[in-house]
């Protein structure tokens, strides 16, 4: 509890473009989020370098990320929007709990996938840990995937507080309704991903209108050609999702708004709710971008004040675990 709040932890990686999964499934509940609880939302640079970077294009990714989450409407003075990389206690907490998870749990995890993987790769679940972990998160708003490691998380804190008393809050996961897990136009079988090769799978969330409409025109469907939500019509039933996290609706409105209507009617409708819902954002975000101080006075403000947080918990774990006092 930071005052009569709960706290709740996210993050965002600045790699690859964002897609509309990244935006239905988490960003979207993050703003729905923000009045409730306490809330810290961080550009995860550091989780970033597990892969090789361009170094010029993740600075500049990391500051459009950052400036999007003001755009999607968080309000930076009530929601601490900030760096990674700028709060040295994320580092330092994620070496003890290094020291607290064991090689088979990371094994388990899918974080690798097909990648050549370096130990930063590896530990990659430890460092969200020690993001959660930090600022004693209640919850934590993500899409399905993370699932995994979400709980990894839970079992290294309770095996933390096993040992050394009621240090971390166990935090819970957050999975949205709609748009927990928004599936490729190309292949309704695989998540929407950024890092997808095909990008008429994704919808980018700074593609113009004319490539959104193009892309949900050709998205995958079916042969069956009626609208209904269901497993055996994974096309359209991703699109079904898409536009009820898009217009707020439920999907058995969607299947009696289209009933007896076809895909080519469909498809355009889905597109333009789409369109609808990100324009008003790109539009934000090109406005904002122009203003240099503010988005500077933004990241300055927040680290501070992410870093005095962080450091209440790491003195607490630095004591717990055995580290001499500092002299002051
Ligand atoms: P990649 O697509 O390259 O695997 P990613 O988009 O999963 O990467 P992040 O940027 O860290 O990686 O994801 C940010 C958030 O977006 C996470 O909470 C994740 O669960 C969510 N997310 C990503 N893709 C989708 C999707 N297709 N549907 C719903 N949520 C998603
Ligand atoms: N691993 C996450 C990004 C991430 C995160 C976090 C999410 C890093 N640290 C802490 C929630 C809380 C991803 O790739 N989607």
């Amino acid at each position: 509890m930071l005052g009569d709040k709960k706290v709740l932890f996210s993050g965002m990686q600045a790699t690859g473009n964002l897609t509309l999964g990244n935006y239905l499934g988490a960003l979207k509940n993050w703003v729905t989020l923000s009045d409730e609880y306490e809330c810290f939302y961080s550009v995860v640079d550091m989780h970033s370098i597990t892969i090789r970077q361009d170094p010029a294009v993740l600075r500049k990714r990391a500051r459009t990320l950052l400036t999007l989450y003001i755009a999607a409407g968080l309000d930076p003075e009530k929601n601490c929007i900030y760096y990674q990389s700028h709060v040295s206690g994320h580092a330092e907490l994620a070496w003890i709990l290094n020291c607290f998870t064991y090689m088979g749990e990371l094994n388990r995890m899918t974080q690798f996938k097909d990648k050549s993987v370096n130990a930063g790769l590896f530990t990659y679940p430890v460092l969200m840990a020690a993001d959660i972990l930090l600022y004693q998160a209640d919850v934590v708003p993500v899409g399905i995937d993370q699932m995994q490691h979400l709980e990894l998380t839970r079992d290294i804190a309770q095996r933390f507080n096993g040992i050394y008393g009621d240090v971390f809050t166990v935090p819970e996961a957050y999975i949205g309704k709609v748009g927990a897990k928004i599936m490729s136009l190309q292949d309704p079988a695989k998540k929407m991903s950024k890092s997808d090769e095909n990008p008429n799978g994704s919808i980018y969330l700074m593609d113009d209108p004319d490539t959104i409409m193009r892309k949900f025109k050709r998205a995958v469907t079916d042969s069956e050609g009626q609208i209904l939500y269901r497993d055996e019509q994974p096309g359209i039933k991703n699109l079904i999702n898409i536009y009820c996290a898009c217009t707020g609706k439920a999907p058995d409105e969607v299947v009696r708004e289209f009933d007896g209507r076809g895909y080519a009617e469909f498809k355009p409708a889905v597109g333009e709710a789409v369109v609808s819902v990100l324009k008003p954002l790109q539009d934000r975000v090109e406005e904002l971008s122009k203003d240099k101080a503010y988005i500077d006075s933004v990241i300055k403000n927040n680290a501070e004040k992410a870093q005095y947080f962080a450091n209440k918990t790491l003195r607490k774990v630095q004591k717990k675990v055995g580290f001499p006092e500092r002299i002051r």
